[in-house]
């Protein structure tokens, strides 16, 4: 099939996890729905030689994205800073940070921590927040040779759309799978313009099923 070409592919699962599902610190609206067909094509991807990988956001205690770890005062100069401020989640070691209870970790050959330094958080699955610190994931993903990213999880508007912006311009193609990603829609709004973004971009938006034939 088109997408999924042995291994130049790679099957990107953003922060599936227990606080940003049903229940948890920073939920997602139908955060879980995504598990599904993100099963069914990671299982595909490896049956078929690709690549699966998946990310985890794993913050410590205090995080600078947390509102928590701020007074009024400095939350000012923190939103001022562009740091956007969150409720306590993905807690490292914490329920909350564990992947969806449901989500196949079978065929994940890869999974990368990120947003671990205490005061620079991590949307993208690429590079911190500050745009330059990397995760390794571009280094691993070329030494594989993997040339083409679905990508599909959680928070469309956040850490899907930082890592798909990062991936197209390291050079990937990059389809994101419309089923498999929920946004948190905070501004209101921010899951529409995550969209027109994308498509800016010139990424693909595609339906898990197109990729399994
Ligand atoms: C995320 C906000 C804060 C995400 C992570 O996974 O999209 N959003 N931390
Ligand atoms: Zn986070």
């Amino acid at each position: 099939m088109e997408g999924i070409n042995a291994i130049e592919t790679a099957l990107l699962i953003i922060d599936v996890q227990n606080d940003f599902c049903k229940g948890g610190a920073l939920e997602v609206r139908d955060g879980e729905t995504v598990v599904a067909p993100l099963n069914a094509l990671a299982e595909y991807c490896v049956d078929h030689g690709g690549r699966v990988i998946a990310t985890a956001d794993w913050h410590p205690r205090g995080h600078v994205s947390f509102v928590s770890a701020h007074n009024a005062a400095a939350s000012d100069a923190v939103s001022n800073s562009g740091q956007a401020l969150w409720p306590d989640h993905c807690v490292q070691g914490s329920n909350g940070a564990q992947f969806h209870k449901s989500l196949n970790l079978n065929p994940v050959q890869l999974i990368i921590r990120k947003g671990f330094r205490p005061n620079l958080d991590s949307y993208s699955a690429f590079f911190e927040n500050d745009r330059t610190t990397p995760t390794g994931l571009d280094g691993y993903l070329k030494a594989l040779g993997v040339t083409t990213l679905l990508i599909g999880g959680l928070a469309t508007d956040y850490c899907v759309l930082y890592s798909v912006l990062d991936a197209v311009r390291l050079g990937y193609r990059v389809t994101v799978l419309i089923d498999a990603v929920q946004a948190v829609n905070m501004p209101a709004g921010s899951e529409q313009a995550a969209f027109a973004a994308m498509r800016e971009a010139g990424i693909a938006l595609a339906e898990t099923k197109e990729f399994i034939l």
